[in-house]
């Protein structure tokens, strides 16, 4: 296997590094590797060696993300597609499905999940995860984070881990040599890995922070944790203590077994902004029929309704609700969806993307519910639609996705708007 090939890189020698006993806590930062484009590269083998930008090249479009080739170009996530068609012309542009790399994050999630139950996702391609020795599993967690890269690869994308004590610790780590990176920081050198590292790598640090921190000639980790809290009140208030305390690598929280994990999602950014609550909730309504097919597939019903909202100042507001009784019904769960979107004063503001979610999966999603409970509904709500017909309307509708594709039906329900 070439260097090229290898599942993983290192600065530092694994053999040395495995024979060190590690002591306390071990928490891992797990980033895929320019994770749209590497699915996309996995699905179209054609693509490999090429640089392709994910995203719309138009006008209003922005790169999602591009893969290792195209960014020698000097193309990166949230640049504008018409700059990084300047710096790469021949570029690949591709879209790819957000179901499909959901399918493939979940992949990677099933692999976490067999060495931890300890998992905490922050976001499609990203997660913490704790694997100090005794909790759940005896192995060296070096050990452990070399496996995971290697049967992430065999998936046929990449990943990088960083390997500390800390969240804080590991999420800069796992960005140190990437793609392909396996950084390790043993417990009693955080501070001394820090140290050297812009204070831009510690999360939280935004422009208007650094600058101030420049002033007082604060560039680096090191610099920072020599600080105490009353230098820098001015600038963190109430957070001060706990900058001071990432910067020097102490940080005990644990890693929290996130929501998002168990959720099934949908969300599409548009063409052009859309402000009015007619054009929200019609774009909501077949992202919400792909979460209810979703839902039904993998058997899941769940009880927390969410919608998220991208103003197209990229501010980002999502939504939610509990309700009693688990559904994988969108003719149940889109009208609370109208709702709530009614309700949460975002019409009239411009708005570039919209998205549609079900959480909170019940152990008991699985059996038969009766009626949902229809009381204190909106009146745009299919009233008196009993749960049991229109679960049969989805048997039906489903079998013939299931043989023809799932774009094979479009539209059917009685209440979707023209
Ligand atoms: P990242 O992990 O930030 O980026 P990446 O995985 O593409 O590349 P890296 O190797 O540096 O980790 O984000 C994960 C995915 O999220 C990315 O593949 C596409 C998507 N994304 C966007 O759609 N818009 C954005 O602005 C960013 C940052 C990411
Ligand atoms: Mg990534």
């Amino acid at each position: 296997m070439s260097q090229h090939d290898a599942a993983y890189r290192m600065k530092r020698d694994y053999d040395e590094l495995i024979a060190r006993p590690w002591e306390g806590r071990a928490i891992c930062h797990i980033d895929l590797d320019a994770f749209f484009a590497a699915v996309l590269e996995l699905d179209h083998p054609k693509l490999k060696g090429k640089p392709v930008i994910v995203g719309r090249n138009h006008e209003r479009g922005v790169v999602a993300t591009a893969n290792y080739e195209a960014r020698k170009f000097g193309v990166h996530s949230a640049m504008s597609a018409v700059r990084a068609a300047e710096l790469c012309p021949d570029a690949i542009w591709m879209q790819g499905s957000f179901d499909r790399y959901h399918e493939v994050a979940a992949q990677v999630l099933a692999i976490l999940e067999s060495y931890t139950p300890l998992i905490q996702r922050t976001s499609i391609d990203e997660a913490y995860f704790d694997i100090s020795p005794g909790r759940s599993k005896t192995a060296h967690p070096l050990a452990i984070s070399a496996e995971i890269l290697e049967r992430v690869s065999l998936l046929g994308i990449s990943g990088s881990i960083g390997l500390s004590t800390s969240k804080t610790v590991s999420k800069i780590a796992s960005d140190i040599l990437k793609p392909r990176g396996l950084t390790v920081v043993f417990p009693g050198e955080e501070a001394a890995f820090l140290a050297p590292l812009s204070i831009h790598k510690l999360g939280g640090i935004g422009p208007v922070a650094a600058e101030k921190l420049k002033a007082l000639g604060v560039n680096t980790l090191g610099q920072l944790a020599q600080f105490t809290e009353l230098d820098l009140h001015h600038i963190f208030g109430s957070n001060t203590q706990n900058f001071i305390d990432r910067a020097a690598g102490r940080d005990l929280s644990p890693v929290v077994i996130d929501e998002e994990t168990k959720s099934i999602s949908n969300e599409t950014t548009l063409l052009s902004d859309i402000s009015s609550l007619d054009e929200i909730t019609k774009e909501l309504y077949p992202l919400a029929e792909k979460v209810g097919w979703r839902l039904r597939k993998a058997g899941l019903k769940g009880r927390t309704l969410s919608v998220k909202i991208r103003f197209s100042d990229f501010q980002i507001k999502t939504i939610s609700k509990t309700f009693d009784q688990a559904t994988d019904d969108e003719r149940m769960f889109y009208p609370l969806a109208k709702e709530l979107v009614a309700n949460a004063g975002v019409a009239g503001k411009r708005i570039r993307l919209v998205g549609i979610g079900i959480s909170n999966f019940s152990s008991e999603g699985l059996e038969q519910m009766s009626l949902f409970d229809l009381e204190g509904l909106h009146d745009e709500r299919p009233a008196g639609l009993a749960v049991e017909k229109s679960a049969r309307l989805n048997e039906q509708i489903d079998a013939i996705r299931e043989k023809f594709g799932y774009d094979a039906i479009g539209g059917l329900s009685s209440h979707r708007e023209n």
